[in-house]
């Protein structure tokens, strides 16, 4: 039986180790250490209150017993999909402490999305939010506990509603004795789920050792040390809030993260006058409004010392307004959770922050630009980014016809992002390569789409494409041929909400057409799609 996940061959896994390019603790004992370190210090503040380093791990002690309880196994996945407050890191660093590998799902997914997760991980566990907008997950995952037996158990935070489902509180047991850690540090720490290029959900391994790696180095490389205050906007679960450096690398570092729950200025800013932030992580379509509401706000926003902004195209004068409007100083994040993060240095020139995403984080991080047969270009031109590190992935969970496609023979992660390298060196993103549209930071598979619109009545073929747009970075256009009547954007909303999907997917617009154009390889012509619809 092949390994479920490919690990780093024991050369490189050797040679990092001695260049100190892998964290040698596991995840919670990170945060343990800082727990002894300044016991008292405020670690994690969010709407249920305010934790100490000691409280915090104290809590993280309690479930871990609680979830072993169950019980939950070192080596079990556990899927949570929790929104923005307490539980989430509690719950995390308590999985992580028992050895338990958590899958993190965005709560914005789908029902069908979040089946599938939990189908391929093969999780024993769903942990859910007693509600999520206007939704009720626990409905959800008691559906999905019914159709996969191998899930056992619904946690809840907060309400648990409907027996068999219980509450993440009814399993603190009020004291509990310090437990060891049950993990090795190059053991699976946790699953990620890939922005995606096919229909079935990609999941991305991460160890201990690297993802400690991840954060903690860009902890070094933000500046990041127990005066900062870290105000996490974008989900808990995205890679970005996690290492970048995020939760993971602000606790290990002994400051304090603030959750913010939802990303909207009028929520974050109070808190950021309050808690005196000085940190915080957004995509790019979050900042204009941010800065219009800067422009107005009564909050202090001078504790505020840089926004990073990543995870999707920033433009240059959306760039260039943030210093003089936010009066703090920008930081691109290009980032992936596949593993390889490049920030721009915090003392670079203006010029470099506001036109490139900067560089790579580990010395030991390797680039390649290269043409269509592989070979490389020279500084200035635009080729696919191939990278292979001590933090970056050899192959994802369970998929090892994928791995053949998606790595080089000898390790590279084939990222499918279109960059160049400038004379300095840093690197810009110009474009994508993988089929896949970035819609405010989400990334939308198209042939993921593309099923779930060939399965409508009448449609014969279908194809999405992103376009660019001035709020969204892109929006997605499907276009299709049908035979009589082709269904409006409606129907197509209320199928794919139907099917499962998250809304975010649903096409921004749909466009009916005689026929798909064709490459001269008889493919799908998107970039003919994309002129069509710009044109
Ligand atoms: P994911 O696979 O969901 O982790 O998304 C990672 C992808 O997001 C990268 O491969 C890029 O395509 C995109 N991305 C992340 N950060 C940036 C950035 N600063 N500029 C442009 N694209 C970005
Ligand atoms: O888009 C991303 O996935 C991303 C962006 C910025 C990321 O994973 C990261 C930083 O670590």
């Amino acid at each position: 039986m092949s390994p479920d996940w490919p690990r780093l061959p024991d050369e490189d896994l050797r040679s990092y180790r001695n260049q100190g390019f892998r964290e040698e603790r596991t995840l919670s004992l990170l945060l343990r250490e800082q727990a002894a370190a300044r016991s008292g210090a405020t670690a994690l503040v969010s709407r249920s209150g305010r934790l100490t380093y000691a409280e915090l791990d104290a809590r993280v002690d309690r479930l871990a017993h609680g979830l072993s309880g169950l019980p939950v196994r070192a080596g079990e996945r556990v899927l949570v999909r929790l929104p923005n407050r307490e539980e989430y890191v509690v719950t995390l660093f308590a999985l992580l402490r028992i050895g338990a590998v958590p899958v993190l799902a965005l709560p914005s997914l789908g029902p069908a999305e979040v089946e599938s997760l939990a189908e391929t991980s093969g999780a024993c566990a769903l942990v859910v939010a007693d509600r999520y907008g206007r939704t009720d997950p626990r409905e959800e995952a008691a559906r999905i506990a019914e159709r996969l037996p191998r899930v056992r158990h619904v946690l809840v935070a907060g309400d648990p509603g409907e027996a068999p489902a219980r509450s993440l509180a009814s399993l603190d047991p009020g004291t509990a004795p310090r437990r060891e850690e049950a993990a090795h540090p190059e053991d699976l720490a946790l699953l990620l789920l890939s922005g995606g290029t096919t229909g079935t959900p990609k999941l991305i391994p991460r160890t201990h050792a690297d993802y400690g790696y991840n954060a903690r180095a860009s902890a070094q490389a933000c500046g990041t040390g127990p005066d900062t205050v870290y105000l996490a906007v974008l989900p808990v679960a995205h890679n970005f809030t996690m290492v970048s450096p995020g939760i993971v690398g602000v606790l290990a570092a002994g400051g304090t993260v603030v959750l913010c729950p939802d990303p909207s200025p009028t929520t974050a800013f109070p808190l950021i006058a309050r808690e005196r932030v000085t940190l915080t992580s957004l995509v790019p379509a979050l900042v204009p409004s941010w800065l219009e509401e800067a422009g107005r706000t009564r909050e202090d926003l001078s504790p505020l010392r840089t926004l990073q902004v990543g995870g999707a195209r920033l433009d240059e004068g959306t760039a260039r307004r943030i210093g003089p409007e936010l009066g703090c100083r920008l930081q691109q994040v290009f980032g992936m959770a596949e593993g390889l993060n490049s920030y721009t240095a915090l003392d670079a020139p203006e010029e470099t922050v506001c036109t490139t995403q900067g560089r790579p984080l580990s010395p030991a991080d390797e680039v390649l630009v290269v043409d269509e047969s592989g070979e490389p270009v020279p500084p200035g031109t635009a080729g696919e980014l191939l990278t292979r590190g001590p933090y970056t992935l050899r192959g994802y969970y369970r998929a090892r016809e994928l791995d053949a496609l998606r790595f080089t023979p000898d390790g590279f992660y084939r990222t499918g992002d279109l960059v160049l390298r400038t004379p300095e060196g840093d690197l810009v993103v110009v474009g994508r390569i993988k089929d896949q549209v970035n819609r405010a930071g989400e990334k939308i598979a198209a042939v993921e789409v593309e099923e779930h619109l060939l399965s409508l009545p009448g449609v014969r073929s279908a194809a999405l494409v992103g376009v660019p747009d001035p709020h969204l970075g892109e929006r997605s256009i499907a276009f299709l041929t049908a035979e009589g009547p082709a269904p409006s954007r409606e129907e197509v909303r209320a199928a794919l909400l139907r099917r499962g999907a998250a809304p975010f997917k649903v096409p921004d617009e749909v466009r009916s057409i005689p026929a798909l154009p064709l490459t001269g390889a008889g493919k799908v012509d998107k970039r003919r799609l994309r002129e069509m619809s710009t044109g």
